[in-house]
This record gives C-alpha cells, structure tokens and sequence, in this order.
C-alpha cells in the first residue's frame, strides 16, 4: 500500500488521482491536515498531521505501507511570512517520515525538494546538479537541508529515498498554495475570467517550469528506476521549459487575442524569484532514469486553456 501524505495540495491532488489509476484506489491511502473540499470515494483518506509523530505512528501500523510519498510542505511565499513554521513543517515533517519509514521498512519513500535550493550566487543559466547553492528563504533553506538529510537516510541506514528538485509546476486541477511560481497558474485563470492579468513578477523574470502532467509522468519514472540506477540521493534536478511572464503572455494571446497583462512593482515575490535559477540542467536525471519532458511552452498554454474553460464553464454553469 502507498500513503500520500499532503494529498490535498497541487501536485499531492495529482500523485492521488495518478497513483490510484495505476495501484487502484484502495491501495492508496491520502492523507492530509484536513478533508479535501472533494473527497474521492475511489480510496480512503485520513486527516493526519505531519509533525503529530503518534498519529503518524497509528497512520503506519493501520497501513503498513510499502510505499510512502510526503508532499506535506509550506512553499516559498508563504514561509516568508511564517518562517518558524516552514521550517518545522517542512524539516520535522520530514523527519518524522524519515524514522517511521525505517521503523516500518517502507521500500520507498518520495520527497520533493525544489529549484528553491539555489540561490543568489548560484549560476543562473543551466544550473547544474552540483554547484553553489546558497538559498536565502526559509522554504529554500529547508529544501537544501531536507535534501542533506536524505542521503544522510539513504546513506546510513539503506532507505531507498528519492526525490526531484521540481521547479515551478503549472496546472489546472488543484489550486496552487503560496508559491513564488504561481503567477504561471493564476494568470491562465484571469486571463479566461477577465482578459486581463496583473502579474506579480516583472516582464523579464525568467523561471524553470514544468507542466504536471510531465511532473508526475517523471516521479512516477523515478519512483520505478530500479534503485541501482540512481547515482544522485540528495534530489535530482528537473526542468522541463523556462519563459517569462512576456513570453507567456504573448502565447495566451496567440489564442486570446485580446488578453493583456500588466506588472505589479514591489511584490516580495520578486526578490525570490530573483535568487532563483533562469534555467536547469538536468542531465542526469535524462542519463539515470531517462527523464524527457514533454510539454513545450505553446503545449502547456493550449492545454491550460482547453481544461480551464472546461472547469470554469462546468462550475459555473455559465459560458464564458
Ligand atoms: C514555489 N512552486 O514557488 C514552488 C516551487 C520552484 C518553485 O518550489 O515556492
């Protein structure tokens, strides 16, 4: 059985539905601080909290799972504001997991970590997996302490744990929750709600994004590489395409012709975006577990178009 910890969040919601289609549904467990606003029949759900270690304990010998995925985390933007709690949530969560899955002799466990792991003098253009990595948000700190502690795990006690450093995911299913990256998903949004979007990064902010469906499409390759394989256990680098808010600007408009877009000044998420990579090098996530993205700029904003206006027409009920 696998257990999901953190099911409720944007890729979280995701890994469920993908994960259920392949094991079936009863085979996997969600889990999260509170009730999904859907709940999904297909498989049961437990209100856990991460870093409440005896109900997790309960939550691991009702379940005994062989498999265990932790997307339980505070992003970026929002651990600017709670820093504390980021850090406790995002490293004693971890933890927690870590100690139980070596107690219950899970086989696999998955974390993510984030391109948030680099920072102000990392090199920008084609980060590489090795190099300067001098994160300055709490949520990056995190992450790179997140990462030493999993080949600590791995290295010392043999847990077969892996993990992707994911750059900004886009997607339509699930709302993002506080992410410097999130102005790729919002925008789609008000773009079909008011043609018009006003953007909290700056034109020329170039960032490494990834559409979900390659992103789960990669965990799952990860999560199946025979363990060998694996030359990195900190966590793998992963892009799929980097743009700017201009550059996507511009291939909405190419199927909203009238959409316009404005630059708010002075967010704070700028000054993260800033410490942040322009683009990835993930060589060897393609040379160990033959990691290919997918989605292409122009594909992610015709598929974000194309389920968005489905979803809002369905819940609405309105045509828009
Ligand atoms: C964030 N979406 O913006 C996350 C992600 C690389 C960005 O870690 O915080």
């Amino acid at each position: 059985r696998i257990i999901i910890i953190g099911s409720n969040g944007q890729i979280g919601t995701e890994l469920a539905i993908a994960l259920r289609a392949k094991f079936g549904g009863k085979q996997v467990i969600t889990s999260d601080i509170r009730e999904p606003q859907v709940p999904d029949p297909s498989g049961p759900f437990e209100t856990i909290d991460v870093l409440d270690k005896k109900s997790l304990h309960l939550l691991f010998t009702k379940y005994r799972p062989t498999q265990v995925y932790l997307l339980a985390a505070m992003l970026s933007a929002t651990g600017e504001k709670y820093p504390r709690q980021a850090w406790d949530l995002n490293v004693n969560g971890l933890l927690n997991v870590l100690d139980l899955s070596l107690e219950y002799g899970v086989s696999k466990v998955f974390w993510p970590s984030s391109i948030a792991v680099f920072g102000p003098h990392s090199p920008k253009m084609n980060t590489p997996q090795y190099t300067v990595m001098d994160p300055n948000t709490v949520y990056g700190i995190s992450k790179l302490a997140g990462e030493r502690i999993c080949e600590y795990y791995h290295g010392r006690y043999g847990l077969d744990i892996r993990s992707i450093r994911y750059p900004g995911i886009i997607s339509w299913k699930a709302a993002p929750g506080g992410g410097t990256t999130d102005y790729a998903i919002h925008i789609f949004h008000e773009a079909l709600k008011n043609g018009t979007y006003s953007c909290f990064l700056s034109a020329d902010t170039a960032l490494p994004m990834l559409y979900m469906d390659d992103a789960i499409r990669g965990t799952l390759a990860l999560m199946d590489a025979p363990a060998d394989a694996l030359h990195i256990r900190s966590s793998y680098n992963l892009t799929g395409v980097s743009f700017t808010p201009a550059m996507l600007a511009d291939e909405i408009r190419n199927i909203i012709p009238e959409f316009t877009i404005t630059y708010a000044e002075n967010d704070p998420r700028q000054a993260i975006a800033d410490t942040w990579p322009n683009s990835i090098d993930d060589t060897e996530a393609r040379e160990d577990w033959d990691w290919q993205p997918r989605f292409a700029l122009t594909d992610i904003a015709v598929d974000m178009i194309t389920n968005l206006k489905e979803k809002i027409h369905s819940e609405d009920g309105k045509s828009i």
